[in-house]
């Protein structure tokens, strides 16, 4: 059944720096314009990485409790808080993520070399995040970096059952060095390994840098959802830095209705995703 396309903004991530892509969205006031503006293109979902004063990656939870109340009181958007972080944060302060009260978290399914770093994702640690947003009805977006990512995903809800809602959602992060490699074969690949997962699975997908055009277009193609921002993508094409993520998104958006299915409401968003 072909229906509507999901659009996840993800603004802002914790990989680039603001003095060296200056539009990135760093500051409460930025953020709330960006998710503003990503709303009325179409945007139902926002990904959510904060920066401390200095625009560097940051958990720190008061500032997360002030970014989920302001994103609710101006954007009717669902706020997905990331528990990925930085490749730096502490396990402890991942988990603390789910204590700002968002409607959803991202929920990494495995250990992968980033780059030159290692994101590291722990057996018991992701059991734990899982287990933890079952408890505080918090709802997972699992992200797949590489498909052994989505076998570990069929053993987490086999042993621990299915996430709050009963609605499972992955998103296939692609193209990062270290993970699966974003093009078509591999998003057709992963599509395909859904077939393993609770019937009625979700998928959106990204892909990282100059991936980022293949890898939406074939996932509009399989079904799949979109998800775009400056967190996996800076460069809009060849020599021309992205200007904002509202380009990024006004480019998902045009894609999504090429392809007769346009951009969700936050309503169904909501809906789709097993969101009270
Ligand atoms: N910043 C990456 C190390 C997530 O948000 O859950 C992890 C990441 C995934 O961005
Ligand atoms: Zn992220």
């Amino acid at each position: 059944m072909t229906t509507g396309t999901l659009i996840t903004v993800a603004p802002t991530g914790a990989e680039s720096a603001k003095a060296e892509v200056p539009a990135l969205p760093v500051t409460l006031d930025e953020l709330l314009l960006t998710a503003k503006e990503c709303e009325a293109l179409g945007a139902a979902v926002i990904h959510v990485h904060i920066r401390d004063d200095d625009a560097r990656p940051s958990l720190d939870q008061g500032r997360l409790r002030e970014t989920v109340t302001a994103l609710r009181e101006s954007t009717d958007l669902v706020v997905q808080l990331s528990s990925g972080g930085a490749v730096t944060d502490p396990e402890a302060d991942r988990l603390a993520v789910l204590d700002a009260g968002p409607d959803m978290a991202s929920c990494t399914m495995g250990t992968l070399n980033f780059g030159d770093d290692v994101f590291l994702n722990r057996w018991e640690f992701i059991v734990d995040l899982h287990t933890r947003m079952q408890e505080r009805g918090v709802v997972p977006e699992y992200e797949i970096f590489d498909l052994g990512h989505l076998t570990a995903l069929q053993r987490l809800l086999g042993k621990y059952g299915l996430p709050h809602g009963g609605h499972v959602h992955v998103d296939f992060v692609m193209g990062v060095p270290g993970g699966m490699p974003g093009t078509t074969q591999a998003l057709v690949a992963a599509h395909h390994a859904l077939r393993d997962l609770p019937e009625g699975t979700t998928f959106s997908a990204t892909g990282i840098g100059r991936s980022s055009i293949p890898v939406m277009l074939a996932s509009l193609s399989a079904g799949g959802h979109l998800r775009v921002g400056m967190e996996d993508t800076v460069t809009y094409a060849k020599g021309q830095p992205v200007e904002s993520n509202m380009q990024l998104v006004a480019r998902a958006v045009g894609f999504a209705q090429l392809a007769q299915r346009p951009p969700l409401t936050t309503a169904a968003a909501r809906e789709l995703l097993g969101l009270s």
